[in-house]
Parts: C-alpha cells; structure tokens; sequence
C-alpha cells in the first residue's frame, strides 16, 4: 500500500501507523507531527545559515563542554517551544539543557521526549550535513509533570524514533515500530514527501566509519576489528574509509547503503572511557532505527545498546552501528 501511493506526506505515513496500533489514541501521532514542524522551522534556519547571521559561536558552553553553536541554541529551543505545549509530552531531555525539562502546567501528556537538537554542529560553519535525533517512551509515572525515571528507560521501550538530516536535502528518518521510511522536505511546498518506503540497511557494506586519529587509545579488540576490516585476510579488503564527523550523516549513509559506524570506548582520556556519544538521544535511538532495518547495535564490550538500562541523562555509551555481517563480525572480536 505504501508504495502504490504516491506523493504520501509524512503526516498521513504517521497516521497510517498509528491505525496499526488498535489502542492508538492520536498522541503520538500528534507529538511525530509537531516534531515534522520543528523540523520543517529548523531546515529553513539552517540552509539560511549561510546568508543571515547565525554562523559562529554563540559563546555559551554546554554540559558537553562544548561552545555552543547560534543554531543548537535556535533549534534547541525551537523543539522545546513545540513540545512544551503539544499536549503529549510530560517531560523532556535534552542534548543542550543539563536537566529535565518541564511541559507547560496543563499541557502534559503521555510521552516522553529525548533528543538532540542538532547534532555534529561543529560542521555548521563548514557546511557539512547535521541532525535532530528523537527518541519518544511511554511514560510510567501516573500522571502531572514526568520525571526523570520517566525518561531513564531502556532503549527497547521506545514507542518511535529518528532522525532528521539538514544535507543536500532535509530528509526525516523514522520508525514506529512498524519498519523505517524516509521523507525528503520539498521547500517549495513545505511538505515533507515519502521517498525512501520500508528502509533496509543492506546486510553487508562497503563503508567503515571511525575517527582513526583515537586508534592508540582503542581497546585492543577494537583495533583488531579495524585492522582486520584494512587486512588482505580472506574475504576482507573492499571497505572504504567514510568519516564526516556527523553522527547523522555517517549513519545515514550507512543505512541506506551499508557499513558500519564505531565510536568506541577510549583508554586514555576519562570523560570518554565509555566513548563520547550519548545513549538516551543518539545511540538508543539510532539503535532502534538500525534494528527496524534489519541492522545491529552494539557497544565494544559485547552490549546490545536497546538493552542498557540508563543511569543518567547524559551518560555516554560505546557505539558500533550499522550492517549485521560487519556488527556481527565487530562482535566476534569484542567476545574472543
Ligand atoms: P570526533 C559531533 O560533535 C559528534 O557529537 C557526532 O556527531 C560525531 O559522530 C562525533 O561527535 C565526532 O566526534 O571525536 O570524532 O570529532
């Protein structure tokens, strides 16, 4: 059904889920659409970049301790501001805001909501695709403002989740739980249009993604991973080496062509012996992304990444994430 219609928006994709749930109530349909606005807001922003002054610094520095960029800070709040008021919301966490963040009083609802507003913003000013990654639970407190707990459950819990890149196009990435598809935003009428129906990342791939700089620092499993990936041993060889430095656009390549991404764990600096990018809003929902494809994810000590139960808002995890035969194969190393 999907593919004999054309021109199918994302909106009616995300109604047409939601009528596989029988128990579906709208709710999340309504927080998929005012994150499609969030969006939509968002692309205009960034393709302006270039043009009005929203290049460079905007001088604060996250809990990340990274400077923050003008337009983390207007997507940020950009999401913030739809979500506070959408009416399905309890509590949410963000990339950019050290704590919890609270719904307007009156407003709450029955999700929660974890995202990255923008990720891999340091390629702003280089032109380089970014991202907004979400990842929406269930909540389990009764009702009122949510609470941390609320946000602080496993990845295989997520009722939905995604991702949308600014690139060469915008294209929103998401899944339900009932496959993955893919919508490219057509500016000219506003609307973002199915083009990528029923993801699957291929089972097998041509690209490898890691920062080769931190290899002294890699766990010995990891390194023989990646050596092995560059050896001329039988049936290896034929990767290419892809690393953007955006999580996004380094996933999303993998995805739609095939390969595996690896941040992993760091034996020299402390901040990142656990590697540097964070569960609840970008590995746990890339994780439930990858597996709706038909991919794996999994850390380099052996984890399923769905399975980790969080700890904390922002804490980091250790990411292998892509095509089944390389995550299968990263694996082989990290249990030997
Ligand atoms: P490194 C961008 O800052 C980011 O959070 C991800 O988008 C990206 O995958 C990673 O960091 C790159 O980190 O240490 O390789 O520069």
């Amino acid at each position: 059904m999907l593919e004999k219609r054309k021109g199918i928006t994302v909106s009616r994709q995300i109604m047409d889920d939601q009528l596989l749930h029988k128990d579906a109530t709208g709710a999340l349909t309504g927080v998929l659409n005012d994150l499609v606005v969030a969006g939509k807001i968002i692309s205009a922003e960034v393709n302006m970049a270039g043009l009005a002054d929203v290049l460079g610094q905007s001088g604060k520095i996250n809990i990340q301790g990274e400077t923050v960029q003008k337009l983390d800070v207007f997507a940020n709040q950009t999401i913030k501001r739809r979500m506070e008021q959408c009416g399905h919301i309890c509590i949410m966490a963000s990339e950019e805001d050290d704590e919890t963040i609270p719904v307007l009083d009156g407003y709450e609802g029955t999700y929660t909501i974890a995202f990255d507003p923008l990720d891999g913003s340091s390629n702003i000013d280089v032109n380089v695709s970014i991202g907004t990654i979400f990842s929406i639970h269930r909540r389990i407190s009764d009702s009122g403002q949510g609470t941390e707990a609320d946000l602080l459950q496993k990845g295989t819990k997520q009722v939905a989740a995604g991702y949308i890149i600014y690139g060469s196009s915008t294209v929103m990435v998401y899944t339900s739980g009932s496959g993955v598809h893919g919508f490219t935003l057509d500016p000219s009428v506003g609307e973002f249009f199915l083009s990528h129906p029923y993801i699957k990342i291929p089972e097998k791939g041509p690209y490898y993604s890691v920062n080769e700089a931190y290899s002294p620092f890699w766990h010995d499993s990891t390194r023989q991973f990646i050596d092995y990936l560059k050896s001329d041993a039988e049936g290896m060889g034929g990767y290419s080496a892809r690393y953007i430095g955006s999580l996004v656009a380094d996933f999303h390549r993998n995805l739609v062509k095939g390969g595996i991404f690896l941040y992993p764990r760091d034996k020299k600096s402390p901040e990142k012996s656990d590697g540097k990018l964070r569960l609840l809003y970008e590995a746990a929902p890339l994780a439930m992304v990858v597996e709706q494809a038909g991919g794996r994810a999994i850390t380099d000590d052996g984890r399923r990444i769905l399975d980790i139960e969080p700890t904390s808002l922002h804490q980091r995890v250790p990411l292998i994430i892509g095509s089944k035969e390389e995550v299968d194969l990263a694996e082989s190393f990290f249990k030997a």
